[in-house]
């Protein structure tokens, strides 16, 4: 059957992935917010289904007032005799650790951290004997894919660090999984960068300590050289064979806004490439070295994603997440309604605002609530860091409650336009396409626009950093409550 491309939109980086029971379950990065690392769930390797996070726990993960983009770096998830392991870096500490579950639709470990440096980190099993590598220096401070072995119940090193391989001569060496196929050890890495010079390389041995030797065909996967064309940035990506015997790479890519206009706002998403072994033993990947939009998967099932999302039909505890470590004595969430109550803490502080929000999946979007404010200001918001995001919101002060539209770039923080309205409660819609958002409050069925703004001015090429844009429900100060809300994409 035929499938597009991405396979999970949105901002959900760095996939890692792995197969246990005919399933496959797939974890990507999160950074500051929490919980941390989301987990998904697939029959197929096309419908990928949230079914929660892996650090739910405070004592899990630090993220207080962390800076945006610091925090939970890419993850690894692997199965090792039915348990499962998930390995990330907390770039903020510089700490890499496991957590572990039997279950994973229960809670996993405390973390067990790694003594070895470095970030990206993952993880190999082969005869009882575990390896964990990562892009850093090795006890000899050579830089590359450098590897230890560990006693995987303490994390203690067993081995030191050595460097196993310095990749093809791309900067920003990252990404290193390693597999055994067919005899042979493969070890697959990205390079470029995650921008636009994005790719994934690869090299082989006969030995998990290598010799490795590159791929002379290296890189095996990129978009760099491909345009127009909207998918662009692909790499950073894990193997993984389907219950056909074929092999597909899960990678991160992302989509420009336009096909002649560079700049994403949407994150890093998740592609599904297929991998084809070659008679050298070599992999290719795609159908000359690229991701395309559309590709046929072996299985009789469609391609459903969701496209609505409401109170009703999310759960607060899975798609929705907070900024770093939220003061849940703020939130009253329920299938109805989400009370916020707002602190002096704002979406512009680097600390935990009154906020609750799901990742932005696709260009075309319509978001709307009905909103009450008792006291201070509750709101809609499209946010991708502290600088950079725009606000439609009700404020209620001595004098009366107003709508107000408020443009936040590079740390201007521009009040658009403010128009006062009847009693404390209106809805509240923002609208978006690939170029912008438009903002607008309703009431009593008399909807007012009250401003747009560029889609351009949330892209990560503006705000820098790893997130995408966040669209959230906030509070500061006063008590907000939002009901009928519902927000709804159009995959264009
Ligand atoms: C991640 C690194 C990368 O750790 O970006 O795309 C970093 N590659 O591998 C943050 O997502």
């Amino acid at each position: 059957m035929k499938y597009q491309n991405p396979v999970v939109s949105g901002f959900y980086p760095d996939p890692s992935v792995c197969e246990s029971n005919g399933k496959y379950y797939l974890v990507c990065s999160s950074f500051q917010y929490f919980p941390g690392v989301p987990l998904f769930e697939s029959g197929d390797l096309v419908n990928w289904k949230q079914i929660g996070y892996v650090l739910t726990r405070k004592s899990q993960v630090m993220l207080d007032k962390i800076n945006s983009s610091g925090g939970v770096f890419a993850p690894t998830i692997r199965c090792v005799n039915g348990r499962f392991y998930m390995v990330t870096t907390n770039d903020t500490t510089h700490q890499n650790f496991y957590v572990w579950t039997d279950d994973i639709h229960g809670e996993w470990s405390e973390p067990i951290y790694v003594d070895q440096g470095g970030i990206d980190p993952s993880l190999f099993e082969e005869d009882g004997r575990v390896y964990f590598m990562s892009n850093g220096a090795d006890d000899n401070g050579v830089g590359g894919v450098v590897q230890c072995e560990i006693d995987i119940a303490t994390g203690k090193k067993l081995s030191p660090s050595r460097c196993i391989w310095q990749g093809s001569g791309g900067r920003y060496l990252e990404s290193p999984h390693l597999y055994k196929i067919n005899g042979t050890y493969y070890l697959m890495a990205a390079e470029g960068g995650t921008e636009y010079g994005h790719m994934i390389t690869c090299a082989r041995a006969n030995s998990v300590w290598g010799p490795f030797e590159g791929n002379p065909r290296n890189p095996v996967l990129t978009n760099r050289n491909k345009a127009p064309f909207i998918i662009q940035g692909i790499g950073h990506g894990d193997l993984i064979c389907d219950k056909h015997g074929d092999w597909h790479v899960l990678s991160l890519g992302f989509r420009q806004q336009h096909i002649w206009r560079p700049y994403h706002h949407l994150g890093r998403e998740v592609f599904l490439t297929p991998v084809q072994f070659g008679a050298d033993g070599w992999f290719t990947c795609g159908n000359d070295g690229t991701t395309d939009e559309f590709y046929e998967i072996k299985g009789d099932f469609e391609q459903k994603p969701q496209l609505e999302f409401t109170f009703a039909n999310t759960r607060w505890d899975v798609e929705w997440c907070f900024m770093r470590h939220p003061h849940m004595e703020n939130y009253e969430l329920s299938d109805e309604k989400a009370v916020l109550h707002g602190t002096a803490v704002t979406l512009d502080d680097v600390d935990s605002p009154t906020f609750v929000a799901m990742r932005q999946r696709e260009f075309h979007m319509e978001m709307k609530s009905d909103v009450r404010v008792d006291g201070g200001i509750g709101g809609l918001t499209v946010l991708i860091t502290e600088n950079e995001h725009y606000d439609i919101l009700l404020e209620q002060n001595e004098t009366g409650c107003s709508a107000v539209l408020m443009l936040n770039i590079g740390g201007i923080k521009h009040r658009q336009n403010s128009i006062a309205i009847t009693g404390n409660s209106a809805q509240l819609i923002i609208r978006a396409d690939c170029f912008g958002y438009s903002f607008f409050v309703a009431q009593d069925g008399k909807e007012t626009q009250l401003g747009y703004g560029s889609t351009k001015y949330l892209s990560s090429e503006v705000a820098e950093g790893f997130t995408g844009v966040m669209t959230g429900l906030f509070a500061v100060n006063g008590t907000a409550e939002f009901t009928n809300f519902s927000c709804c994409y159009k995959n264009a």
